[in-house]
């Protein structure tokens, strides 16, 4: 099997906001390994004007700024063209606008785009970004959920740190298959060393040495705190025989 390998070109008047969090730790160790590019652009970079201005008030009056089109336009066609002559795209390059008026960003949203060689990330500022970059640049607009923030790159981070981890060879196998078993649930709580810590101890079933005794438990725990935390998530869950009469079983004995 080839090695897979994808690129994020991340487009931004805060550079410095992406540099440090892509600097370090999985993404930095994948950056190494040669599975991931990550590029970061300034696009005040790409302002004509004497004081490389990014932003202009809006056409028809009312309050704040909106990003001007054409640094934002030359930033991502300089990114393009590089990820090109590096042999990093194809000719499907994901352009994605982070924007609140987004799809909703998803587990699925990023195994979607895992698939892709090359994603180029447009962070916007201020009030929003001029209507023709997301009408005829951006491929995909993306939110990462229903609160405000105040710029699309703590976003962009968001979603480059998932779909990263998606990368094959980015994390270490074992996770990703159990990701792909306890698919949907919650997670069963974890415990490490010591088995006493302030009188507070590690449940027997775990010290027992007994597997199956102990898959049993974990399931039944994630089914559980599912069920207590996050019922939504358990219509869409892929439960077997055993997982159902578990939860009918807690339904008929409440607590
Ligand atoms: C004035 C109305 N605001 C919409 C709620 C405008 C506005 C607020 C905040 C426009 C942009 C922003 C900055 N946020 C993002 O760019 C952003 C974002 C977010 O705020 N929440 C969740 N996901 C995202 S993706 C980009």
């Amino acid at each position: 099997m080839p090695v897979r390998h994808l690129r994020f070109d991340v487009l931004t008047i805060f550079p410095a906001m992406i540099a440090g969090p892509t600097q370090e730790s999985i993404v930095k160790r994948a950056v190494e390994a040669g599975l991931l590019t990550v590029r970061v652009h300034n696009i005040r970079d790409f302002a004509s004007d004497k004081h490389h201005t990014t932003d202009d008030t809006p056409y028809g009056g009312g309050a704040g700024m909106v990003m001007k089109p054409e640094p934002v336009f030359l930033a991502a066609e300089h990114a393009l063209a590089e990820a090109k002559s590096a042999g990093e795209c194809g000719d499907d390059s994901a352009i994605v606008l982070l924007t609140p008026q987004g799809r909703l960003f998803t587990q699925d949203v990023a195994a979607e785009l895992a698939e892709r060689r090359h994603i180029v990330l447009i962070c916007g500022r201020y009030e929003g970004v001029d209507e023709r970059v997301r009408e005829h640049l951006a491929t995909d607009e993306i939110s990462i959920g229903d609160y405000v923030l105040t710029g699309g790159e703590l976003p962009a981070l968001v979603v480059l740190d998932a779909v990263a981890r998606l990368v094959p060879g980015v994390l270490d196998a074992e996770s990703l298959a159990e990701e792909s078993i306890s698919s949907g649930l919650l997670e069963y709580p974890q415990y490490t060393r010591p088995a006493s810590f302030r009188g507070w101890t590690v449940p027997d079933v775990l010290l027992s040495g007994n597997h199956a005794a102990i898959a049993r438990w974990r399931r039944q725990q994630s089914l559980l705190r599912t069920l207590r935390r996050r019922p939504d998530l358990l219509a869409r869950a892929e439960l077997t025989p055993e997982d159902r009469k578990f939860l009918d079983s807690l339904r008929s004995e409440p607590g």
